[in-house]
């Protein structure tokens, strides 16, 4: 992509609005703009990462043996009548008469829905075990939307529903998307830690919140201080192997980690005191086991091999889709701007052009240009004719990992610069060499 044909609209201005540097940073790098309180537009910039993000969860709920499909935003109030929601919700819930005088809502959330779905067209075991999940828009009409997409009124979520026959396989489902979420968070470079939490209006006994470590978190978390050094890394793992699921959960959920609302000091007081941490954390991600609350309600059951018709067990699973834009950039930034992790970067890497329009560094960029694309990798060439410190502050705030700066001087010596926007690091290159080093970063072949 060429800068000069492509929108971005990024602001000198540091917007005033912002009071945490994750909303800066998105609206000065032309990522969203606000659409009215707590609803974004996604411009070019941010709707890449935010399908970037969406692509990882995809991949990590399709390798645990998950099922995509999508669900509406519109529902109708009947179903939440049912289940005994529709009053439950209060005011968070966005409701809408249609033109026949139907209530209808715009959905914060899915249970009633799928579990629709589920007794019109499940009726044995053999049918089971079940997981379906969307990644669709949610509306919440929170009292105080704040920080951008952190606390949206509108927000992307992936939600995922497991049925199954037993409380113990519904628990092996509980515990596979645990492991399926520390894959997908640590994809995205981010460390997202499973805290025991409390479960508020989607009820159940076995809840277990992900949270992001930031001081700019939401939430007051406390946590013995050896559960960072936990990695989850590249490990095989077998979703359907119940002993291999549960030792994760165990490893992960060991050591004493809280949210606030179920903190207990008595508790907390036999960690070794040098390791008790008391920190602020950006919920990314909850789990849930419910049991049978809303197939009860709403009658979801299914035959059992003996042919009793019984309750389906149930969870659901939700991943903070557009929330973690903002998690991203509180985990990873500096003061001159965003910095991607690889894996969910908008462009893999920048092209800066010192003299634009000199025969030579133009002929080398569009080469540069035309070589990574060819790779299978998207390069963002600014092409712009700007002063140099103007084309490295906007690759800066935009946070490409990677830059390519391609200048006269260099090209001379037969070099190119490539810039880790990490660390600051550079070194001379020639371009062939240059375009080994960021294809081998992305894990692409050089023919
Ligand atoms: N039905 C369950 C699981 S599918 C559910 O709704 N869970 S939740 O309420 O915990 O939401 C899931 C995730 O969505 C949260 O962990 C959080 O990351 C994200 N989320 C919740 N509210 C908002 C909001 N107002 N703005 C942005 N993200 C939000």
């Amino acid at each position: 992509m060429r800068l000069s044909r492509y929108f971005l609209p990024v602001l000198k201005e540091t917007p005033s609005e912002a009071q945490i540097v994750s909303h800066r940073l998105m609206l000065r790098a032309g990522m969203i703009k606000q659409a009215s309180a707590g609803i974004y537009s996604w411009l070019p910039l941010g709707y890449k990462v935010l399908r970037n993000i969406e692509q990882i969860v995809h991949e990590e709920q399709i390798r645990a043996g998950h099922i995509p499909m999508l669900m509406p935003t519109l529902q109708s109030a009947d179903l939440w009548r049912e289940s005994g929601r529709y009053d439950d919700y209060g005011q968070e819930m966005l409701r809408i008469t249609d033109r026949h005088g139907r209530d209808m809502l715009y959905g914060p959330t899915n249970e009633e829905l799928i579990t629709d779905i589920f007794r019109s067209h499940v009726g044995s075991y053999k049918d089971l075990p079940l997981t379906l999940y969307h990644i669709q828009w949610k509306f919440r009409d929170e009292i105080r939307p704040r920080f951008g997409v952190m606390r949206g009124r509108e927000f992307l979520m992936k939600d995922g529903y497991n049925f199954d026959l037993t409380k113990e396989d519904a628990l092996h489902a509980y515990n596979r998307h645990l492991v399926s979420y520390l894959r997908t968070y640590e994809r995205m470079g981010l460390q997202a830690i499973p805290m025991r939490a409390d479960s508020g209006p989607i009820g159940g006994d076995d809840t277990h919140e992900f949270l992001v470590l930031a001081e700019t978190g939401e939430s007051e978390v406390f946590y013995d201080a050896q559960i960072t050094d936990l990695k989850f890394g590249d490990r095989a793992i077998d979703y359907d192997d119940k002993a291999q699921c549960q030792a994760v959960l165990e490893e992960f959920t060991s050591r004493y980690a809280r949210t606030d609302e179920t903190h207990d000091e008595a508790e907390f007081a036999k960690v070794p005191e040098e390791r008790r941490r008391t920190a602020r954390g950006i919920e990314v991600g909850q789990i849930f086991y419910f049991g049978t609350k809303y197939s009860d309600a709403m009658g979801a059951t299914v035959a059992d091999s003996e042919g009793n018709k019984v309750p389906v067990h149930m969870g659901s699973h939700g991943i903070g889709v557009s929330r973690l834009l903002g998690a991203i950039i509180e985990a990873s930034h500096d003061d001159n701007g965003i910095i991607w992790p690889e894996g969910v970067t908008p462009f893999h890497c920048g092209i800066v052009n010192l003299k634009q329009g000199d025969a030579e560094a133009d002929a080398a960029c569009d080469a540069l240009h035309a070589s990574l694309t060819a790779l299978g990798l998207e390069p963002l060439y600014d092409d712009r004719n700007e002063r140099a410190g103007g084309k490295f502050a906007t690759m800066d705030l935009i946070g490409l990992p990677w830059r390519i700066t391609v200048g006269p001087r260099g090209l001379k010596n037969g070099v190119v610069e490539l810039t880790s926007r990490r660390t600051g690091e550079s070194e001379e290159l020639p371009p062939e060499q240059a375009i080994a080093k960021v294809a081998a970063i992305y894990g692409k072949a050089v023919a």
